[in-house]
């Protein structure tokens, strides 16, 4: 058993918790991770921060729509896996609990967690690029041609490399890790920034910052723990 005397008494007490998922908690349901294994995502040739890059929806909006498009036929049909469904458990067990995603695939949703704080937005969304209205791009409906309010064009409700977060995601995570005693930072890289700095936030405030990840990242030196191997099979221990 990896987990350790300490976590399970600070899992078993803490009032305050926050989870950072990236990723590597939804590649046992088959979404690619975009690095780690020694790879990177490619899309036709492309790297994907250069198709999910602010620089390319201005350059090229139907290449990235392309990109996006594929991606929202397969992950029409993915399920949410046992690290999705025991962190959708956790949000009862304590008094206080914040699940910061960075990824867009919806699945923590899907598995029942709610109030799910989306830094990098989500993938079945649409936005105008003029107006910024929101608009519904579910698996099973046709993507609408243009914005339903103003007629100008849409692009994925997504945030790339280059741009803004979601107004005030950021703020709300980093006042909760601020506040948090136990910290989870589950299958992300941890490479790309505000989000990696979630657990640095977490760590100086004192709280116990755990990683759960089959390979080490930047981020494993300032853990407390570090559980190594995939999310689907550590996370379902915390609940036997
Ligand atoms: C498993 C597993 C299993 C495998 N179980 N684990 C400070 C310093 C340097 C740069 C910056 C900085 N602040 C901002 C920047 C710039 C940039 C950035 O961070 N660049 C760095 C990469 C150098 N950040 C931004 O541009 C952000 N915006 C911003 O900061 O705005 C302010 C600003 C604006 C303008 C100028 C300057 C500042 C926006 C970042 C948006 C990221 N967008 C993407 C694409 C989303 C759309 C799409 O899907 O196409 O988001 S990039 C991609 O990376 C995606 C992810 O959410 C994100 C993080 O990746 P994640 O989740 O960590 O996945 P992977 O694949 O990297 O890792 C998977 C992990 O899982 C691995 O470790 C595996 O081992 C593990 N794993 N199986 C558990 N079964
Ligand atoms: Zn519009």
């Amino acid at each position: 058993m990896q987990i350790s005397g300490e976590l399970w008494r600070r899992f078993a007490h803490a009032r305050r918790v926050v989870v950072l998922t990236g990723a590597g908690v939804s590649a046992e349901s088959g979404v690619p991770t975009f690095r780690g294994g020694g790879n990177t995502t490619v899309w036709k040739g492309m790297p994907f921060d250069v198709i999910s890059s602010a620089a390319m929806v201005e350059r090229d909006l139907p290449a990235v729509w392309e990109w996006f498009d594929y991606r929202r036929g397969f992950m029409a049909a993915i399920e949410p896996n046992p690290a999705h469904y025991e962190i959708a458990r956790w949000q009862n067990r304590f008094a206080e609990f914040t699940l910061v995603t960075q990824n867009i695939d919806g699945l923590h949703q899907k598995a029942g967690s709610r109030d799910v704080t989306e830094l990098h937005g989500n993938i079945w969304r649409a936005r105008c690029t003029v107006c910024r209205f929101s608009h519904d791009n579910s698996s099973g409906m046709k993507r609408p041609d243009a914005c339903l309010e103003c007629g100008n064009f849409l692009r994925p409700d997504v945030v790339l490399f280059g741009e803004m977060l979601p107004p005030g995601a950021f703020e709300f995570a980093a006042e909760r890790a601020a506040e948090c005693e136990l910290c989870f930072v589950i299958g992300t890289s941890g490479l790309v920034y505000p989000a990696a700095g979630l657990p640095e936030i977490a760590k100086a405030a004192d709280a116990y910052v755990v990683e759960v990840n089959p390979e080490r990242t930047p981020l494993s030196d300032l853990c407390d723990e570090v559980l190594t191997g995939n999310a689907g099979d550590l996370l379902p221990l915390f609940s036997k």
